[in-house]
């Protein structure tokens, strides 16, 4: 159970923007909520959902989940995120809640950065005229932050750093894989942003200033890849800036988080029919809604769902995992014939695993045991063997053959 949601996305942004509403849209969890900066002190953690279509119908069989959920041929498979307090400018250097917020998102893989798009709250999140505050400054602040704080670790021994990997051949992979091991940046992400900085990983000390601050941009990149909500879609001042959000260089969701809320706690109650990230919903007992209530569920249909297709919850949350995180679903099966585990149950689980991830690789995630007796694996669509390097494919149903049988 816990595998499948081993990658924490981290909801950040400046204060008022939204982000425990975004969050509590997400996981259904109570957060509080106010319009006021810094409401949040403590951090949210919740489990939410990406959703996917099921292979089930695709295998005409009836599927008994139990990692996730289906309904409606929709597989949900859980994740998990967090929701920190508001960043200000200068939190690198520790104003506001600064270097506590910035600790706990060290952890998140990928970041969901929710920003006022009704240009409603100025650069510390107090409210102001909407329209007044320009949400592209938010993206440049928070991008810097985060540079900076990166810098401030790095820095701290950057020339007894370079010497080293100069000197002694370790390699500046394992020592910045160290040195940032903390902050959930792998070697893998130290080498990718070395060589998209154009850096020549075994001569550090002749990188200059300059190459520094390309090398920690691209780590920011790399390691905390970042998407963009533009939230409050629903005020009028919005639109403008959701295109001028689009022209930056990042995916940009526009989002009503609040309008979101609404629908999931109305679907909670079975007062109508909603799956997070449908396009539509249907009243389902218009006898238990007041006349307001109902006016206001028409006016989501209206303003959010008809012109913009959904919410923009859901579709961020699975955005962040397949796409900046390059994640794909596979249902691992042990009966090829039923589709089953060894209980019966068919189809039960669904596991996030990254795009790369081999039969064999994915053997290991499914059990050590299973790795290490790892013969072949069936991939159950094609009806044929794969072997171990054989890389998987989003919506695979595989089976693992091993020497020993699974308990
Ligand atoms: N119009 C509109 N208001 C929203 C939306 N989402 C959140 N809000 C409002 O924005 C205000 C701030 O929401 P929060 O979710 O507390 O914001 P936050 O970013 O967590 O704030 P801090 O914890 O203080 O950093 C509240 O008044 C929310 O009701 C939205 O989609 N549309
Ligand atoms: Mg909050």
């Amino acid at each position: 159970m816990q595998k499948s949601y081993s990658r924490l996305l981290g909801v950040i942004g400046k204060p008022n923007t939204g982000k425990s509403t975004f969050f509590s849209a997400a996981t259904l969890a109570l957060a509080e909520i106010a319009n006021y900066p810094f409401t949040t002190i403590k951090p949210n953690r919740g489990i939410g959902y990406v959703r996917t279509p099921c292979v089930h119908p695709e295998f005409e069989v009836q599927d008994n989940p139990r990692n996730s959920m289906c309904t409606d041929n929709t597989r949900l498979i859980p994740v998990e995120l967090i929701d920190v307090a508001g960043l200000v400018p200068g939190a690198w250097e520790g104003r506001g809640l600064g270097n506590q917020f910035l600790d706990e998102i060290r952890r998140a893989d990928a970041l969901i950065h929710v920003v006022d798009a009704s240009g409603g709250t100025d650069c510390e999140g107090r409210v102001c005229k909407p329209g007044e505050h320009d949400p592209l400054e938010d993206v440049k602040f928070l991008e810097r932050e985060i540079v900076m704080w990166m810098t401030n670790i790095l820095k701290k021994d950057w020339s007894k750093i370079s010497r080293t990997v100069d000197a002694d051949k370790k390699g500046i992979y394992s020592l910045l894989e160290d040195r940032f091991s903390g902050l959930g940046i792998k070697r893998s992400h130290v080498s990718e942003a070395t060589r998209k900085a154009g850096l020549n990983p075994d001569k550090v000390t002749a990188w200059s200033e300059t190459d520094f601050g390309k090398f920690v941009e691209m780590l920011r990149r790399v390691a905390k890849p970042m998407l963009i909500v533009a939230n409050k879609i629903d005020l009028p001042t919005a639109a403008a800036n959701v295109e001028r959000l689009r022209k930056l260089d990042y995916t940009v969701i526009p989002c009503s988080a609040e309008a979101e809320l609404a629908l999931r706690r109305a679907a909670e109650k079975q007062l109508i029919e909603y799956k997070p990230g449908d396009c539509s919903f249907k009243i389902a007992q218009a006898n238990r809604l007041l006349p307001n209530q109902i006016r206001a569920l028409e006016a989501i249909k209206e303003r959010i769902l008809e012109p913009n297709g959904t919410t923009g919850v859901q579709e961020a949350m699975n955005t962040a995992y397949f796409k900046l995180l390059n994640m794909i679903a596979v249902y691992p099966v042990e009966d090829l014939e039923h589709l089953s585990d060894h209980d019966g149950r068919v189809l039960p689980d669904t596991y996030l695993v990254p795009y790369g991830t081999t039969a064999h690789q994915f053997a290991y995630i499914i059990h050590t045991e299973l790795g290490d007796s790892f013969l072949y694996a069936v991939d159950a669509r094609e009806k044929r063997r794969i072997g171990e390097d054989a890389v998987l494919k989003d919506r695979d149903v595989i089976s693992v053959v091993s020497t020993r049988k699974r308990a």
